[in-house]
């Protein structure tokens, strides 16, 4: 089943020149595509908008000053099982119990600073893309 999905690389990844490395791994699956690619830093109502269901959690307000601290790459991604895929690819939120193999596990070390989100439905996805991409049909 061909799908799309939104992936943030954060500021951290950004920040550690890891780009190339995370989004080299993406490119490596088979069949999946780059349907959009951005490099800017995210004003306060882009992240309100994407972080909307962590409102008024312990986490939200560094979060969102961590998010708004350097440029990030947005990228759109196609193909077959691409949102399962992709959070594969990243591993759990936790970067210390993340398994290694994992980005998020072969990086990341703090569980805000975790360098990369991925669109975790159908529905998240189109919401995302909707935020990040408005132009893309
Ligand atoms: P995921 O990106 O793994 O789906 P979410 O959607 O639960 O994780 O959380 C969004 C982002 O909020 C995470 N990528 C991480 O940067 C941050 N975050 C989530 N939980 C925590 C936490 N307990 N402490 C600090 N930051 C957190």
């Amino acid at each position: 089943m061909s799908q799309r999905t939104l992936v943030l690389l954060k500021p951290d990844a950004v920040r550690r020149g890891l780009v190339g490395e995370i989004i080299g791994r993406i490119e490596k699956k088979a069949g999946w595509t780059l349907g959009a690619l951005e490099l800017r830093t995210l004003d306060r109502e882009v992240l309100e908008q994407h972080y909307a269901e962590h409102v008024g959690k312990p986490f939200y307000e560094p979060l969102m000053t961590f998010m708004s601290s350097g440029p990030v790459v947005s990228l759109v991604v196609e193909g077959e099982r691409v949102i399962e895929g992709v959070r594969a690819l990243a591993g759990p939120t936790d970067p210390i119990t993340a398994p290694s193999g994992s980005i998020r596990g072969d990086f990341g070390t703090i569980t805000r600073e975790n360098l990369i989100h991925a669109s975790d439905s159908e529905e998240s996805a189109e919401r995302e893309i909707k935020i990040f991409f408005p132009g893309l049909s």
